[in-house]
């Protein structure tokens, strides 16, 4: 059986969980990360040198790497769900992933981290403001996007929208000024309505 190793808190392991539910995938999940330790024992830096979660080890092929996780999960077997059949809707779909990876992260990290997990005194506020209005700036273009589509690649969910909406999760709760972007709202609350974003990613932040 499909076996994950990480924290539920964790932003990368809600991705994968949320894929699995997508999915109807079964899966045993190990708590590891954070309080749980585990990802600096040496069993687990043997499976993931990183000794960062989430990893996965599904009937003995061992993958870490969120993305490259979501992406296996989607093609073995999300074939014409998550991952479109049409290889130019598929393409679409890993841009958004990888522009969450070199864009988005970098914006919405430093507005994450220190608000939720800084204690106030030590928060860098300044950076928390620069990184705002980059993540909004980032956030409009996702907006300009879903004028013509209910989700990032298209009329359907796909592996793309994963990413995108554990960030989005995030800029809505977090106690920050955001512009006014209806479509964005309104695409946040289509993923809420799903049960596998309501049951693993739609929680407090922490
Ligand atoms: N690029 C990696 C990043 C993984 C990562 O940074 N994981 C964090 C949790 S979100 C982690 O393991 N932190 C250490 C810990 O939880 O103890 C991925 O997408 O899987």
């Amino acid at each position: 059986m499909l076996k994950i190793w990480g924290r539920t808190s964790s932003i990368n392991v809600q991705k994968v969980l949320w894929c699995c539910a997508e999915l109807n995938l079964k899966y045993e999940r190990v708590d590891a990360g954070g309080k749980f330790g585990v990802n600096n024992t040496p069993e687990y830096l043997a499976l993931n040198p990183n000794g960062l979660v989430p990893t996965i080890n599904d009937d003995g092929f061992v993958l870490w790497e969120s993305h490259a996780i979501v992406r296996y999960l989607s093609h073995r077997h999300g074939m014409g769900t998550l991952w479109p059949r049409d290889e130019q809707v598929c393409a679409d779909a890993d841009r958004w992933m990888e522009w969450y990876s070199t864009t988005l992260w970098n914006s919405l990290r430093p507005v994450f981290w220190n608000l939720v997990r800084v204690e106030p005194g030590k928060r860098d506020m300044k950076l928390v403001e620069e990184s705002r209005k980059k993540m909004a700036d980032n956030l409009k273009m996702v907006e300009n996007n879903l004028a013509a589509r209910q989700y990032v690649a298209g009329t359907a969910l796909t592996m793309g929208d994963i990413p995108l909406g554990v960030a989005l999760h995030r800029w809505f709760l977090l106690p920050i000024e955001r512009p006014d972007y209806p479509r964005l709202a309104a695409y946040y609350e289509r993923l809420k309505q799903r049960p596998g974003f309501a049951q693993h990613c739609a929680g407090p932040l922490s």
